[in-house]
């Protein structure tokens, strides 16, 4: 069989509010994607469940980052939008991966390292396993491209990992079965059933930091809300954000190079040129030899204008459940039709009796 088609896939766990770096590192690019491609968005729930297990309110955080899905411009008719758990194979293709993937590759991952912290020992096995149900819920789709931000660069090769792995512990079953693709690897041309996913991870704000500190990721988890601008925040909130974000007191350089160890300036520069969709070498043209009582009234407002109208629209959504639930289950089927081939296939090629 002749190349993968292509397919994008990616998700966004219902852990909090979303905020400004899943917006600029995931949705926005989510949205622009779908305009050339295949493209299946889903809330990764079952993700959710791996550093905390009792959520106060799980079906309404799910609505909220569908409802943020929906508002960002994601259309749910051309392309697939579900929530996880409403697809069996996901679990189902984990567990195969669980045992595909060494434990070593695991404990390499940063993200669980950040996550257990000190108490490792008492992290749940989902935190440890991660990974492989993300390498799942990609493969399940056969999806040959993902859009992420840089914290899931490592998570990535994770999933190229066990696709390289699983196609070669199964070559002969898979040739034998007649599942086999053709993928490039370098030169060499070799047949198997995963393809080797590309990651999507470019542009000026791949990384985007806490506003109250440079070098922390901006996270839905990190306990202060001043660290954060959410998707749901009014315009007086995301202004006062900007206003006590943390900076030194120099003025804006006028190159990038100037940018190098002022990691908070860098930031909201970087922040500036996304939301502006230009670079950062351009912001500072404008902007450098200038005071941040200047530049952040400007990325305040230029913050709200972009911002606003999915502000506003999600409120809407939100409060419209019935609306979001009937596109949940309606993607959720589409995708369920998906799995299932993946996995009468997977189930062949392993040998499970069917
Ligand atoms: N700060 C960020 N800058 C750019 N991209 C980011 N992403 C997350 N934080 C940033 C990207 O957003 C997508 C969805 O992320 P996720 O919800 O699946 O989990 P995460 O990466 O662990 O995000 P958070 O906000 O830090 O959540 P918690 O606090 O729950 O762990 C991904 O593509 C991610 O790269």
């Amino acid at each position: 069989m002749s190349a993968f088609a292509p397919r994008v896939f990616s998700g966004v766990q219902p852990t909090g509010n979303l905020h400004l770096g899943n917006y600029l590192g995931a949705i926005r690019k989510f949205v622009a994607l779908q305009e050339s491609q295949d493209c299946i968005y889903c809330v990764v729930d079952l993700h959710s469940i791996t550093a905390q297990l009792v959520h106060e309110d799980l079906k309404g955080q799910i609505r909220s980052i569908t409802a943020a899905f929906l508002a960002a411009g994601i259309d749910p008719k051309r392309h697939i939008v579900f929530n996880q758990s409403r697809v069996s194979g996901h679990a189902e293709l984990a567990w195969i991966f669980n045992c595909v993937a060494r434990i070593g590759w695991m404990n390499r991952m940063t993200q669980f390292k950040e996550k257990a912290g000190k108490d490792r020992e008492n992290a749940s096995l989902g935190l440890l396993a991660y990974p492989s149900l993300m390498a799942a819920d990609i493969l399940l789709y056969r999806a040959t491209h993902v859009p992420v931000g840089d914290d899931q660069k490592q998570h990535l090769e994770l999933t190229r990992d066990i696709a390289i792995k699983f196609n070669n512990d199964f070559s002969g079953r898979i040739a034998a079965a007649g599942l086999g693709t053709e993928i490039a690897m370098g030169d060499e041309t070799v047949n198997g059933y995963f393809p080797i996913t590309e990651p999507m991870i470019e542009g000026p704000a791949t990384r985007v930091m806490s506003l109250k500190d440079g070098s922390k990721k901006m996270s839905k988890s990190d306990p202060s809300d001043l660290s954060r601008i959410n998707l749901t925040d009014d315009a007086d909130q995301i202004a006062r954000k900007i206003r006590k974000a943390k900076t030194d007191p120099d003025a804006l350089p006028s190159e990038t190079a100037g940018l190098a160890g002022r990691a908070e300036a860098d930031n909201l520069v970087g922040i500036y040129a996304a939301l502006a969709e230009t670079r950062k070498a351009d912001v500072l043209t404008e902007f450098g030899g200038r005071q941040f009582s200047e530049f952040k009234p400007a990325l305040a407002e230029l913050a709200v204008e972009k911002l606003a109208p999915i502000n506003a629209e999600m409120r809407r959504l939100i409060d419209d459940p019935g609306h979001i639930d009937a596109v949940l289950k309606d993607g959720g089927e589409r995708a369920g039709a998906i799995a299932e081939r993946t996995m009468r296939d997977v189930k062949e090629i392993v040998g499970f009796l069917q």
